[in-house]
Formats: C-alpha cells, structure tokens, sequence
C-alpha cells in the first residue's frame, strides 16, 4: 500500500465526502477522477474525515469491520474487508425511529458487535486474542449508506467514504464470549413482518472474532490502536436490505435477542 494523492487532494476529496455525508446527496465514486486511487489513500481520507468530525465534537465509540462475509461481498462486488469509525452521532438507540430525509439510500443489516475491555494493537492480532479482550458481545443491526451514485464503488472509494457508515443500532441481551459459539449465531432479518433475509455468523470470515482481528491488524498497519471499551461491529451476515419511510425492522439473533426499529420519512 502507498499514499499516491497529496495532501491538498486528500482534503478536498475529504471535504467532497464529509458534505455529502451531512446534506445526504449523491456523488460520483472518487476513482472515477482518480483511477490510481490506492486503499491507503483510501484510508487517507477516511481519517481525514475522522479528524474533522472529532474536531467538531463528535466521539469516537469504536469501528466496524465492513464486506466480510461472501453475501456482502457478492451484493457490492468487492473482494476484500474495509474498516470504518463509529462516533457518538451515528449511533441510535433500540427501538427508535430512523429517519431517511438525511440519508442517501438506506439499507440495514445483522451483526455481531464486540465490546473490548483490553487494548488491542499492533498487526498479528487473533480471534484468541479478539476473545480474551472482549467484555462481551451484544447484536447490532447497521444502517450503511454509501454515499455514491447507485450505492455503486469500488474498494479504494468505500473507504474513502467510511464504508458506508451511516447510523447504527446496538441492543438485544448481551452475552460474554464464553457462553456462546460465536460461528453458529442465527439470524433472521425481518421487514415488515416478512423473512427477507437469514444467515449464520460464521458467513463473517467463517467466525466474528476474525473479522475483529482483521480490524486491530488493519488500524495496526495504519498507525492506531483499538483502545478497551470499544464497540466494533463484525461485518453484515447476510446481504444488506434497502429500506424506506413507513418499513419496520426487526432483526432476531439466536441467544442475543432481537432489535426493532422503524424508518419514517
Ligand atoms: C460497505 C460497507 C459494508 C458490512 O457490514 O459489510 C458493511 C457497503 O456495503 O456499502 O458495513
Ligand atoms: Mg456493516
């Protein structure tokens, strides 16, 4: 990996994703300009992006391993995981109402989220290690949107656009690592009282824990750490589910409980 955009393009291709983040409006995938685009620039201005935000107030609350499971990778067609921040103003709580007059196109899925109670850093992180640092795990459900035309990119543009990270729901019942088996969680994802999609955890890097791992190696690499007491996200399990004003959300995890949510205009 290598950082080919200077830093004046960094902050304007920045500050391009930062307004279509907060006033919710389409804009072309940024390789279309830059076709030589790396991942680490990618990176680049993700936390050049995350920089601003911390700047103007908001906290950060963990991250979130993203395209870790085949149905993810498949529906995006993308090969490879991405990570992404979480701050305070992503996050909602259970059974409250999201509204999409400030989101592009909304789409939700499952997952798995891990609550650290131990620093984790440096590259050769494992799922043993994710485990013995983990206070216990709760369900989450994610609401990406990607603020790209036709939610269409390539890898080196998700990134730059914080894979996708739009709001996220944490809840259900919380459990410690030891009293489940992280790669044969089920879920089932409703909408509107209808199955629209089902999977088992270990569709995300065949268990959980990986994707976590994936996510300390990652920062690792880019020069950060995952401090105790944060909440990361393992990735969808199943293909994301658009979703519009008036739809109900009801996502059930095996042995974690379930979360609810509605989408109004
Ligand atoms: C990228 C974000 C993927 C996940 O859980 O796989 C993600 C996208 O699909 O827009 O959050
Ligand atoms: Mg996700």
């Amino acid at each position: 990996m290598s950082i080919t955009l200077n830093r004046e393009e960094i902050v304007r291709l920045c500050e391009r994703v930062e307004g279509a983040q907060t006033r919710a409006y389409e804009i072309p995938k940024l390789t279309n300009e830059h076709p030589n685009m790396t991942v680490e620039d990618g990176y680049a201005i993700q936390f050049e992006l995350k920089r601003r935000f911390l700047e103007q107030g908001h906290k950060l609350i963990g991250w979130k391993a993203g395209l870790t499971s085949k149905q993810k990778m498949r529906q995006m067609g993308v090969d490879k995981p991405s990570i992404g921040f979480l701050t305070d103003k992503m996050a909602r709580p259970e059974n409250s109402v999201i509204t999409t007059s400030d989101l592009v196109h909304p789409r939700v899925e499952c997952e798995v989220a891990f609550v650290t109670k131990e620093t984790l850093s440096g590259t050769a992180c494992t799922a043993a290690d994710v485990l013995a640092a983990t206070d216990y795990v709760i369900p989450a459900v994610e609401v990406i949107d990607s603020r790209y035309e036709k939610f269409k990119f390539d890898l080196e543009s998700v990134i730059a656009d914080n894979s996708s990270s739009a709001r996220y729901v944490g809840g259900g019942r919380s459990r410690r690592v030891d009293e489940l088996d992280l790669k044969t969680i089920g879920v089932v994802l409703e909408k509107n009282g209808e199955i629209v999609e089902m999977g088992a955890s270990a569709e995300v890097l065949g268990d959980p824990a990986e994707a976590v791992a994936m996510v300390v190696n990652l920062l690792g690499e880019l020069g950060e750490e995952l401090p105790a007491g944060s909440f990361v996200m393992s990735g969808g399990i199943t293909a994301a589910v658009a979703v519009e004003p008036g739809d109900n959300i009801i996502a059930r995890f095996q042995d974690l409980g379930s979360i609810s949510i509605k989408f109004e205009e």
